[in-house]
Order: structure tokens, then sequence, then C-alpha cells
């Protein structure tokens, strides 16, 4: 089986309930890049990368079209039958843009599970469950609005929430901790999130002015030598989200002792074979990490859950997939949508869903 056409397509995924607000940005739509790839003998494999926005991390949507568009001439022809050296393929192509070939390979693993009648999580070694625990992650808000929020996804039945904070004053980020913890303490693990948001000193007066509180904080800094500089004073477990962009970043965190844990982004990494490696490395190590992405539609959200549930449980925290913020599935019938905090994970052949060609956006280019 080979590679005979790939397919752009561009969609705008509007924020439901938006303006979706982080401390460096706040956005009230997502530009996701969705790849069609079919095969000579006729089957189609999706994949999809949505970065979020232009500012969170260096990953952009014209940048993920650009890349994937010097890589598609060049793929063509190629077996569709082994992701390690298509992923060498690339590399021998184009430097970095991990985000860009995570597309090409989520497509190339949904047309191998297919081809063999195997899902994704199948091919990258099995599920360990059929259900995957969801966190939900707010916004930047007020104490009581953020605080009401995480009560109400507690009851909903989600174990983590993540709670936004930075770019502002951080007296506003210890309130609203405080009331966070206030609400639902004890009731589910809380995680607060600035996003690069903090110097080390704001960092670190949040973690001592919340000593009592056990969350865990996420990407305090914008580097990992500013986290690694205030390592020894947070009295909070840390997981670092943005700074892992390649497995040398995640294998440098590790080795420089900064983190706990990570918060993984599955196309940021290079995609679902990617994010395999990164899984045993972590468990190489003992550290417990999400499996997540920056955004997207049905075809990441199911990629993130074929990933996440073959990491061993007691490592995996959660996944989270943007799923409700966005209005429609591509899938209307095998769709993802989380439900009491939990995802159930696909059935069907390789990432289990079919998008509507109707509702993927419109096509950019076309290569064969
Ligand atoms: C909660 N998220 C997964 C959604 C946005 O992509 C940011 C993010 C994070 O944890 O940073
Ligand atoms: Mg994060």
């Amino acid at each position: 089986m080979r590679i005979s056409e790939l397919h752009v397509y561009q969609k705008d995924l509007p924020i439901v309930g938006g303006p979706y607000t982080m401390s460096r940005t706040s956005l009230d739509c997502v530009d996701t890049t969705i790849v069609k790839m079919v095969s000579d003998s006729g089957i189609v494999g999706w994949g999809e990368v949505a970065p979020i926005g232009p500012v969170y991390q260096p990953q952009h949507a014209l940048g993920a079209r650009a890349a994937i568009s010097e890589l598609a001439p060049n793929l063509i022809g190629q077996s569709a039958l082994a992701p390690l050296l298509l992923r060498r393929h690339m590399d021998a192509l184009l430097n970095g843009h991990n985000y860009a070939k995570a597309a090409v390979d989520v497509a190339l693993m949904d047309m191998i599970g297919k081809h063999h009648g195997l899902r994704v999580c199948d091919l990258l070694g099995g599920a360990e469950t059929e259900r995957l625990p969801g966190y939900y992650a707010t916004g930047i808000g007020s104490p009581d609005d953020i605080s009401r929020l995480a009560d109400e996804k507690v009851a909903e039945g989600y174990t983590r929430i993540q709670v936004k904070a930075g770019g502002r004053d951080v007296a506003i980020d210890i309130a609203v901790v405080k009331k966070v913890w206030e609400k639902i303490g004890g009731k589910a693990q809380v995680v607060v999130d600035t996003n690069r948001g903090m110097t080390a000193s704001q960092a670190l007066r949040l973690s001592l002015a919340c000593s009592d509180i056990p969350f865990v904080f996420e990407q305090p800094c914008n580097t990992l030598e500013e986290v690694a500089s205030i390592r020894g004073q947070v009295v909070h477990p840390i997981i670092i989200d943005e700074n892992t962009e390649t497995l040398n970043d995640v294998l440098r965190a590790i080795s420089m002792g900064v983190c706990d844990g990570f918060g993984l982004k599955m196309t940021r990494l290079g995609g679902p074979n990617a994010m395999a490696t990164v899984r045993d490395i972590c468990a190489a190590r003992s550290m417990p990490h999400t499996v997540e992405d920056t955004w997207g539609g049905d075809i990441v959200a199911a990629a993130v859950l074929h990933i996440g549930a073959t990491v061993e449980p007691h490592l995996l925290e959660a996944v989270w997939t943007a799923g409700s913020y966005i209005e429609e599935n591509y899938d209307p019938e095998n769709g993802i949508n989380i439900k009491g905090g939990y995802f159930d994970l696909p059935k069907g052949p390789g990432l289990g869903i079919n998008p509507d060609e109707t509702r993927i956006g419109k096509l950019i280019a076309s290569f064969a």
C-alpha cells in the first residue's frame, strides 16, 4: 500500500463560550488544518493539527500548512505501511516542524489501522482501558467565576480541574486558587497553569502563599531555566507543558530534575509515534503525564484518546481535547464527546471516526 493522494483543508473552529483566555493570549476562534491521505488501495486516513493561535507556542496555523505543502509532493508514492520510515523521510525533507509532521503521522496511522482492521491504540501497543479521565481547563477569570465553574465541572464528574493563572497581579491568582480550593478541595485534583505567564519570583510567591493547598503547578515560568531557578523553593509538584517541543526537551527536563511530570501535546511532539516514545521515556523515570493537544476537532481528539489509552494507568494523569469548546463534530455519529468527565475510546479501526466531508472546511491544496 502506497500514499497516492494528499489533500489539505482549512477550517475555523469558533470557540464555544469564547474568548478562551490564557496569560499571554485570548482567542475566539482556532484555525485548524486537516489532512486527507488516500492510499493506492483507496483507503482514506485523516490527520489534523490546530495550534492555539500564533502566541501560545512557536507553532502556528500558516506554518503547519506551509510545512505540509513543502513535504507533500515527496510523500506521494511512499509506503503507507512504514510510519518510522516515513518519519525519517520527512526529517530528511524538512528540519523540525514536528507539529506539521504530526498531522501526516496521524493520517498514516489511521490508514494503517483501517488496512489491518486494527485501532490506532492497538498499533501503538494495546489499550489499557476503554474509558479515559478527561480534565477541564478554565480560562483566566475572577475568584468567584472560576471557583463556580470548577464546582460545576466537579459536579459533572471531572476529577481534575486546571485553573489558568498568570499575566496579571499575582494576588488575584492567589485568591482564585484559594477560592477554588475552598469549593472543590479534596474532590478533584487542582492544577494551576500559568502558560509561561509568571516570572520566577511571581511563581514562587504563588506557591508559598498557597503552601497548604496541594495543587500541581503547570508551566509556571517561560523557560526550563527559570523553573529550575525556583525548583528547590517551590513547595508544589511541577509539570512542564510548553517547554516540551521535542523528545530532547523531554530528556533535558528529566535530566535537569526540573519537574515531576508533563503536560504532553500530541502534535507538538510529532504525532502518535513520537508520543509513544515519550510515553516510554516517562515510564522509565516514573513520570506521570497527561496526553492532550493544543486544540483540534475529532481527528486530534481521537488520536489523543488512542495514545492516552496505551499509557500505564498509574502514570496517566488525564487526557484533554478541545471538544467541549467546539460547536459540532466532524463525525456526527462517532465523534468524540466527553460525558461525566470521561471519554470512551473509539471502537472502529484506525482512529475510529469517519469525518463527514461537508464538515472539514475548505480545500487548500491537493497533491497526487
Ligand atoms: C488546557 N490546554 C490543553 C488548552 C490549550 O491548548 C492550552 C492548554 C494548556 O494546558 O496549556
Ligand atoms: Mg498547559
